[in-house]
């Protein structure tokens, strides 16, 4: 049978709406199920964690290996290796106020290699500065209006709005997403802000035969194993080796960055932050389900629905947990206490209910007996503040009026609080 090519794209698109709708979603908070959350201070072999000492040598490991080869997937391997260019720099930026560098990392393994360009702004006033780092959606030249910043040359989504038709980067996208990144207020407050585009690393698409995970097959391999990486992993190891930089320049305070992520890289902000303690603190703004939101609670996005939409995002292992959520041995609050002691804020958004924000707000509480255990302040509330209300303790939370987003009301919050906390 021959089929018109408008039957087939019809056949495409409802074969694709009966994927992504074959799960339902819930809303209804009289519909969340009743769930045993598992208790971060007890093995799993049920010994209860008394001091900070066997939290760090005894239930971390154990529960980042979970993770780690349930979740997020591991890393196969180490890089070969490394190197940094600094390939711009200009000292007027940011209304006068800001030094630019953009630094090309490259990352070689198996003969092939990736680059990323890392955009950096940090303030004219301050000879070493701490700096908050966060990857971007759809190019570093969206960021600011800056006529300086490089156009990303990788693959982008096609974005109507942005008139990108062809997945290639246009200039009239440039200083598109200047809302979501309030520079100038960072700057101000004394922080730098360095920021990747994340499809530089790892396209985010479900096909592993490009990007990151490429450089790391074997002969003939055309995907990670199921116990390893998906793109959050790599995104996420790619924030890891900008760190490395970081180390190697002496106008940034290595020892003071602070992972920062929106949604989808929300996610990985926690997963960076969680697999590398280098990281001096961690932010997820709205980073719902696999971020800080309670599996279990299955509110809005749950796993079935977000490894059916991404099937790329984690490991192949975490679909084991798809309408099974009992059966997972953790909870995301236990991924929020592998942060620990660092300083950790949780955001989310009134209307983002997909993101479930009583769930994120309610890892940021249960993760907060593993602070305890460091003497730092985490929430001991079980009771979600009103909006536009923060809680600024080493753990902090807020959720705010409004959609899903990064607004200047948050960068406000994670500045103030990263002025007590961090600086
Ligand atoms: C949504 C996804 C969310 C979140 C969001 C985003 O489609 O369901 O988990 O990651 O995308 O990244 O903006």
């Amino acid at each position: 049978m021959k089929l018109s090519l408008y039957t087939l794209l019809l056949l495409f698109v409802s074969q694709t709406l009966i994927a992504q709708t074959a799960y339902e979603h819930n809303y209804d908070e009289n519909k969340v199920p009743q769930f045993h959350l598992p208790d971060p201070l007890k093995t799993f072999e049920g010994k209860q964690i008394k001091t900070s000492q066997e939290w760090t040598n005894m239930r971390r490991p154990e529960l980042y290996s979970f993770f780690e080869e349930n979740v997020y997937g591991k890393v196969p391997g180490a890089i070969d290796d490394i190197s940094f260019e600094v390939i711009e720099q200009g000292n007027n930026a940011i209304n006068g106020k800001a030094i630019r560098k953009q630094v090309k990392v490259t990352l070689t393994k198996n003969k092939q290699s990736i680059s990323y360009t890392i955009l950096i702004y940090l303030p004219k006033n301050k000879t070493t500065a701490p700096i908050f780092m966060g990857p971007n959606f759809r190019g570093n030249h969206t960021v600011n209006a800056d006529p300086n910043i490089i156009m990303t040359s990788a693959w982008v989504p096609n974005t109507k709005e942005l008139g990108i038709t062809d997945h290639k980067a246009q200039e009239s996208s440039r200083g598109t997403r200047t809302n979501r990144w309030a520079i100038e207020k960072i700057i101000d407050g004394g922080f730098g802000l360095a920021t990747i585009y994340y499809g530089e690393v790892d396209p985010d698409k479900d096909d592993f035969s490009d990007g990151l995970h490429s450089l790391f097959y074997s002969e003939g391999q055309l995907n990670p194993k199921p116990d390893e990486w998906g793109s959050i992993s790599a995104w996420s190891f790619a924030l890891s080796k900008a760190l490395d930089y970081f180390e190697t320049d002496s106008a940034i305070d290595a020892a003071k960055v602070v992972v920062f992520g929106h949604s989808r890289l929300g996610k990985t902000s926690l997963w960076a932050g969680a697999s590398d303690q280098r990281f001096a603190g961690v932010i997820a703004n709205d980073s719902g389900c696999g971020g800080a939101a309670l599996s279990k609670r299955k509110y809005g996005e749950t796993i079935a629905i977000i490894n059916t939409a991404f099937p790329h995002w984690f490991s192949d292992n975490f679909n084991k947990y798809i309408e099974n959520e009992s059966a997972l041995p953790v909870d995301q609050h236990e991924l929020l206490a592998l942060i620990a002691p660092r300083p950790l804020y949780i955001a989310s958004a009134k209307e983002d209910r997909w993101a479930d924000p009583k769930g994120e707000f309610l890892s940021t509480h249960f993760a907060s007996p593993v602070y305890a255990l460091f003497d730092k302040e985490g929430i001991s509330t079980s009771k979600i503040p009103e909006v536009n209300q923060p809680i600024q303790n080493i753990v902090a939370y807020h959720i705010r009026t409004g959609k899903h987003d990064v607004t200047e009301y948050d960068w406000e919050q994670y500045i103030k609080w990263a002025k007590k906390h961090i600086e």
